[in-house]
């Protein structure tokens, strides 16, 4: 078994600096020798430097609300080349970003190789705004609604085929959901988890139903895209958008493991770690969570 570490500092998917360095520390903390001890055959050939894309696009004005939109494209664009090209080699990619538009380019990978695969998506928001929805322009409260191919299409954008079906994707943590997104869920069916159902349920419950919904017969390859604000702030407090009342450390890992155990992981993203936010211990905290959600995800277990 092959795993492939795509490292992908990019903040442009929203305004606050540092995200960039996420993937830097969780690398730096030991990751991929943590992987190694998993039993995994560990790629990484360093972070991409999208310094090369944005050189190449000198401005970039807001596309109605949207912000950095031809960097945030092409940079997806790039992510979705890596991420389709390891998969089509039966490597699994890992992607550290980053903030969280970059799974428009993980996902669309993903989907390019495992066109059946089902999303796991698991956060204190449901980034499924659009350009019409937004209130932000920040592209990270957006890429779930690209890949469905909601909104007015967007030119710059017309590399991402809409390929995912409402309800081929399952969220699991959310609390922070914008009146627009609320209503684009509803009308579209999509099947998410907030954590009034994890309060009711218990995790393993909610878990089970959640796989239930997008993979019933635990059959079709999982794209398992965590951001780590889906954790409650006193378990990942170093990330740019915190929302209290989030999942437990152990919720959080028990996702991962329920997900390792089906046997249908295909891909991970581990996003929004951003080392600049918080204080020096808060860092290293969450930096660390992001590793060990990564080794739960991937195959490790308590005993
Ligand atoms: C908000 C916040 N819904 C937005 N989204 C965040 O900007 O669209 N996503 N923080 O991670
Ligand atoms: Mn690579
Ligand atoms: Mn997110
Ligand atoms: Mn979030």
């Amino acid at each position: 078994k092959s795993l492939a570490i795509v490292g992908c500092p990019f903040s442009g998917g929203q305004p606050r600096p540092g995200v960039d360095q996420g993937p830097i520390h969780l690398i730096q903390a030991g990751l991929p020798s943590q992987l190694e001890e998993l039993g995994w055959k560990v790629q990484f050939d360093g972070h991409h430097q999208f310094e090369d894309i944005a050189k190449f696009i000198t401005s970039d004005p807001d596309i109605g609300k949207l912000k950095n939109p031809r960097v945030v494209s092409k940079v997806c664009e790039a992510v979705a080349k890596s991420v389709g090209s390891h998969a089509k080699q039966g490597v699994l990619p890992v992607t550290l970003g980053g903030d969280h538009s970059l799974a428009m380019g993980t996902i669309s990978g993903t989907l390019e190789q495992y066109p059946d695969a089902c999303v796991v998506w698991i956060d204190a928001h449901a980034d499924i705004n659009t350009a019409e929805t937004t209130d932000t322009g920040n592209i990270h409260g957006m890429p779930v609604s690209f890949l469905l191919g909601l909104g007015q299409p967007i030119p710059e954008f017309a590399w991402i085929k809409p390929q995912l079906k409402p309800n081929k994707i399952v969220y699991i943590g959310l609390r922070d959901v914008d009146a627009g997104e609320k209503k684009i869920l509803r009308e579209n069916g999509i099947k998410a988890f907030s954590m009034h159902e994890v309060d009711k349920h218990g995790i393993g419950k909610v878990v089970e139903l959640a796989l239930d919904h997008v993979n019933p017969k635990r059959d079709l390859p999982i794209h398992l895209s965590f951001d780590v604000d889906a954790l409650d702030p006193t378990v990942a407090p170093s990330t740019g958008t915190p929302v209290r009342g989030g999942l437990t450390f152990r919720e959080g890992h028990y996702i991962c493991e329920a997900i390792y155990e089906t046997g249908c992981l295909v891909a991970l993203d581990i996003m929004e770690v951003n080392p600049s936010l918080a204080k020096e211990e808060e860092v290293r905290q969450t930096v660390a969570v992001g590793c060990s959600l990564a080794r739960s995800a991937l195959g490790e277990t308590l005993l």
